[in-house]
């Protein structure tokens, strides 16, 4: 039996402190979601016990045996009992896991269609009968699809769902499901709010952080495939043989769960690092360079994932230096990278102004009239909505424009712009309304989700990245509750049509308790907190209010003296006439790049939704609202209900204490007492400042 991982001292000790009979548990939230503490209850306990007696296992691989530990380590832990492994079945109650191809009791059981089904990553879990003795199969075509299938297991027990009649079938919708780090080489995190990286470049390769085997166990437990490991606001150096050899190491303890390595590159890495003369992507030196350091990387990471990239954005070099296109560029490192099966994904976060003033056209503008001159293996990697990262932004409109060019969505896991690892805010719903939002891009029923899984226009490739906020901090996100948007976005890349309300119920038993009242009170403090955030931050469609460079407080007054649209005032563009920006067809006419229903629905301020409504309308501060109240009064409503739903969600977690253990149970309190005072600063800056325009006098209360 293979134990490498539960003699480690940390697990030796988390042991001890789980076995001492009446403790308290002290909590860190290091484990995250994968508490395999015991299950209290005896009646419970017995019943899982009895489905869970044996580990069946007739093979090996490096992935094989990642899957073997995490099970143990899980049933130890629920269950208290160590489960032998044997190669064939000799009780009831046992579990078979593997491959049809390796494992001829599968072979038995299992019918080769519905394998085929499942896919290379996808996954069977069912209750079955094997020479009269009930059993419980894992079985999937690859070692990597029954990896998802026991983390899936034993999120049922984590869950304390019934085991003895499952019928489960899944696979993931999407292929590419990664995690965007915006690690500097340095150490630090760009937007990380949970301290440094977690790659210790300095001690690398020769010392191996025993929170990288963590971290891919946390990311392989939703699914998630594959890291870049740098920031798009890149360095070169990363692609130098030292970070690479630094990098293999890293990829050696990823591998066994799944995880494949990509890098953020510089398009200026020829002159920065190969001593050449230019980057310019049709130079023959130049893309000899990117072919034979491509081939290097290879020969260290034999999975390397491939490149992502940000080439003329913010201040990054792109191949525009030399005249060419996005696609001459792209097209430069898929061709390098195309032998060794690698991928570009190349971002559309572009927004040169000369090319149009309205900043949320611009990605639209540049990248819609490459679409299909991309090569195959290039994906375009674009954030969920045309500015950044907002609270709230309708979906990106080049979803559903490019249709002959694979989209990725890009999503934000690190809260930037949503309280930065001291707000409490599950982001799901977020994500859900824009991937679930209709583009009417092929008739009615192209969903955004449709079109990031490659299935509405038939892509053989797709994909979907979060930009992490990983960093050192125990709890590896700042916030206990930001680890739900971690978990959140490898389960809705895993499969987009899951709802928020399932993945949150999902996390909270898992990561704090399985208590009904517990986890009520827990669902409604996170079901409410998104739409509290936009509400005392950037209520009915504004956005960008943000303090210039930290993006944390409020700061409706800036103005950078040069960029306009760095200027929180471009966005708001408030005055005694009104408020909101005009993007309708009487306006800079961005609502033009949505399809035709939709242009239609949002140009007309009658009938845009009120969530978008300054996004897209410039509006006098008298305009009536459905409430019957004033623009002014409901702007005014709407900051205050954000202030009462943090008080809200305050009073459901006093509610919990002595239910959830101290440590955790204090951070996050204090947490939820910055949050307020946060968010009546936000409700009180932007009101004041808001206030010296509108007409009418500040009403505060919303009366
Ligand atoms: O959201 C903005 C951030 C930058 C970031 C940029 C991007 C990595 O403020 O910090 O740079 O977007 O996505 O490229």
């Amino acid at each position: 039996m293979h134990l490498s991982r539960p003699y480690s001292m940390q697990w030796l000790l988390w042991m001890v402190i789980v076995f001492l009979p009446g403790t308290v548990l002290a909590e860190d939230g290091y484990e995250l979601w994968l508490r395999y503490n015991r299950i209290p209850d005896p009646e419970l306990l017995s019943y899982y016990k009895k489905h869970a007696t044996e580990m069946v296992v007739q093979q090996s691989c490096p992935i094989f045996r990642t899957v073997q530990d995490e099970l143990l380590m899980a049933l130890q832990g629920l269950l208290g009992q160590e489960l032998p492994v044997n190669p064939s079945v000799s009780k009831k109650g046992a579990i078979i896991l593997g491959t049809l191809d390796e494992s001829p009791i599968l072979r038995r059981l299992v019918q080769p269609l519905e394998m085929e089904i499942a896919g290379d990553e996808g996954y069977i879990i069912r209750s079955l009968s094997f020479d009269n003795r009930p059993v419980t199969v894992i079985a999937a075509n690859k070692s990597k699809g029954v990896l998802y299938g026991v983390f899936r297991f034993i999120c049922l027990i984590q869950n304390r769902q019934a085991i003895d009649r499952l019928s489960i079938r899944s696979k993931p919708r999407i292929q590419r499901r990664l995690l965007n780090h915006w690690d500097n080489l340095n150490g630090s995190v760009e937007r990380g709010y949970a301290g440094k990286s977690i790659w210790n470049w300095e001690k690398l390769p020769a010392e191996i952080d025993s929170r990288y085997e963590d971290y891919a166990r946390a990311n392989a437990s939703i699914g998630i495939n594959g890291t870049v490991m740098n920031n798009v606001n890149s360095q070169a150096e990363i692609l130098t043989k030292g970070y690479i050899s630094k990098a293999a190491a890293i990829a050696n303890v990823l591998r066994p769960y799944g995880i494949r390595v990509y890098f953020s590159v510089k398009f200026t890495s020829p002159m920065e690092i190969g001593g050449l003369s230019t980057a310019d992507p049709f130079d023959p030196g130049v893309r000899r360079w990117w072919k034979e350091r491509v081939r290097q990387i290879y020969e260290q990471i034999p999975d390397f994932g491939g490149f992502l990239v940000k080439a003329y954005s913010e201040g990054q070099p792109g191949p525009q230096i030399y005249g060419r296109t996005h696609a001459d560029g792209a097209n430069m490192l898929a061709e390098a990278l195309s032998p060794f099966e690698g991928i570009v994904m190349w971002r559309s976060f572009v927004y040169d102004l000369s090319i149009d003033s309205d900043r949320a056209k611009c990605g639209y503008l540049e990248f819609v009239p490459l679409d299909g001159q991309f090569a195959a293996n290039v994906l375009i990697q674009s954030k969920n909505g045309p500015v950044d990262f907002q609270p709230r932004e309708p979906f990106n409109p080049l979803f559903g424009a490019m249709q002959k060019t694979p989209l990725m969505m890009e999503l934000q896991i690190t809260q930037e712009y949503t309280g930065q690892g001291k707000h409490l805010v599950y982001l799901a719903p977020q994500w859900k309304e824009v991937l679930d939002s209709e583009t009417f891009a092929k008739g009615s029923g192209t969903l955004v989700a449709g079109i990031v899984d490659g299935s509405a226009e038939n892509h053989a490739l797709s994909g979907i990245a979060g930009v992490s906020g990983i960093g050192t901090d125990r709890n590896w996100m700042g916030h206990h509750f930001s680890q739900a948007n971690w978990y959140a976005f490898g389960r809705l890349a895993w499969d987009p049509a899951l709802t928020s309300e399932q993945i949150a119920e999902e996390w909270i038993e898992m990561t704090w308790s399985n208590d009904p009242e517990t986890i009520d009170a827990i669902m409604k403090m996170m079901a409410g907190s998104w739409e509290a955030c936009v509400d005392y931050m950037t209520p009915l469609g504004l956005h960008h209010l943000m303090a210039a460079g930290h993006h944390y407080g409020p700061e409706p007054e800036y103005v950078n003296p040069d960029r306009a649209d760095w200027s929180s005032t471009y966005y708001h563009k408030a005055d005694s006439e009104g408020i909101g920006f005009d993007r309708s067809s009487a306006g800079t006419n961005a609502v033009n790049q949505y399809a035709g229903p939709l242009r239609k629905l949002w140009d007309s301020p009658a009938t845009c939704p009120e969530k978008y409504l300054l996004w897209f309308h410039h509006l006098p501060w008298t305009h009536q609202m459905s409430s019957g109240k004033t623009l002014w009064q409901e702007l005014q409503l709407r900051y205050n209900r954000g202030v009462e739903s943090v008080m809200t969600m305050q009073k459901a977690w006093d509610s919990l204490e002595g239910k959830i253990d101290e440590e955790r149970f204090e951070h996050v309190k204090a947490r939820l007492e910055m949050q307020l005072e946060n968010a009546q600063e936000w409700r009180d800056v932007c009101l004041d400042y808001f206030g010296r325009f509108a007409e009418s006098p500040d009403t505060r209360d919303g009366e």
